[in-house]
């Protein structure tokens, strides 16, 4: 018969020598299995090369995502550099700052990517960084907005609007509205909410307007101020214009976010707005939800900006995998857009 103290001690012992025996297994396994595991995914990289090693490896960095047009522009590129295409695209958000955008581009350089594509948040300040892409011959595709460097051999090509010409399309429909009117005589006063200063689309609406709004003596510009491209930014500005210009005419926005916001502002003051209303609108970007506006004459008019360049990307790197030349730069085709033609083409829209 067993004692008591003999049962407590094959307990003791019996579970202690069994946690020993466990101890030195497991490792053991693990350590086994670890190699194994480690043997196989070397075995794997040497006889049969990942699919990602036939794919042209390209780094995207985008501007940021302040509006609607943005996310179009970046699922155009993302749809048209997709793996079944043949591409292994590596997107980088960089949040409105040009400090990101410069830090990302080294890291596609160290990460020696095939191509780089980017958005530029501001045309200034690229010089050195797109001299290292060069150095590393990194092929630069320049997609949307411009650089403005010293040299253009920096980048390969560029791909985007002619923000000139829209700003000169809106200053051009507001003559012939007035006209229409017959308001040419009568002083307009204007204000207008710019987007992100510095950037190709603020430079370029801002003087194509100017131009045309420098033949009128009797148009008012009151204030320009930057709402960043933002909606809420754009609510905030727009509620303060609203209360020192009461006199307001017309809102030239140069995108359709800040465009919604500042509606929104016009709203919360009681204030009228759009074809039957007290203050004109002309917008910019042509977006879906601003086009509906436009249908319904709360926007009078939308410039078109054309968000659809992946498929230019696409179309440039094939090029050059070829071993063929390509342009330097490809501008898209841009509408103009009122309550007369929008409901042919808000059928059709996808952004
Ligand atoms: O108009 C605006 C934006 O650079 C053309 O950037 C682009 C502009 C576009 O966020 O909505």
């Amino acid at each position: 018969m067993k004692t008591t103290s003999k049962i407590i001690k094959e307990i003791i012992f019996g579970h202690v020598g069994a946690c020993i025996v466990l101890l030195c297994i497991v490792p053991v396994f693990f350590t086994a299995y670890g190699l194994y595991r480690g043997f196989e995914i070397k075995v794997e990289q040497i006889s049969d090369p990942s699919d990602e090693e036939d794919l042209i490896v390209v780094g995207f960095s985008q501007l940021g995502s302040e509006s609607g047009w943005r996310s179009a522009h970046t699922a155009s590129i993302q749809q048209a550099l997709t793996k079944d295409a043949g591409y292994f695209l590596i997107f980088n958000n960089a949040r409105q700052m040009q400090d990101n955008q410069i830090k990302a581009i080294r890291s596609f350089i160290s990460q020696r990517v095939d191509y780089i594509v980017f958005a530029p948040v501001i045309e200034d300040g690229w010089d050195t960084v797109l001299l290292e892409a060069k150095n590393a011959k990194i092929p630069v595709i320049v997609t949307d907005r411009k650089v403005n460097v010293q040299d253009d051999s920096l980048y390969t090509a560029w791909i985007g609007m002619d923000a000139k010409e829209e700003g000169k399309k809106a200053g051009k429909w507001l003559e012939s509205y007035l006209e229409q009117e017959q308001r040419q005589t009568e002083e307009i006063n204007i204000v207008v909410l710019k987007g992100t200063v510095g950037s190709t689309a603020e430079i370029g609406r801002t003087k194509g307007f100017a131009e045309i709004a420098a033949r009128h003596r009797n148009w008012n510009i009151l204030e320009s101020v930057t709402a960043e491209f933002t909606a809420n930014k754009a609510k905030e500005v727009m509620r303060d214009m609203l209360r020192r210009y009461p006199e307001m005419d017309v809102l030239i926005s140069q995108n359709d976010d800040m465009t919604i916001g500042a509606i929104d502002a016009m709203q919360e003051a009681g204030i009228s707005f759009g074809e039957e209303g007290d203050i004109t609108i002309i917008s910019f970007d042509a977006t879906r939800d601003a086009l509906e506006l436009v249908k319904e004459g709360r926007i009078n008019v939308d410039v078109e900006c054309n968000p659809v360049q992946g498929t230019y990307v696409n179309e440039i790197i094939q090029k050059l995998e070829n071993g063929e030349s390509v342009q330097k730069y490809y501008v898209v085709e841009e509408k103009v857009f009122t309550k007369e033609n929008v409901a042919e083409f808000l059928k059709d829209r996808k952004y």
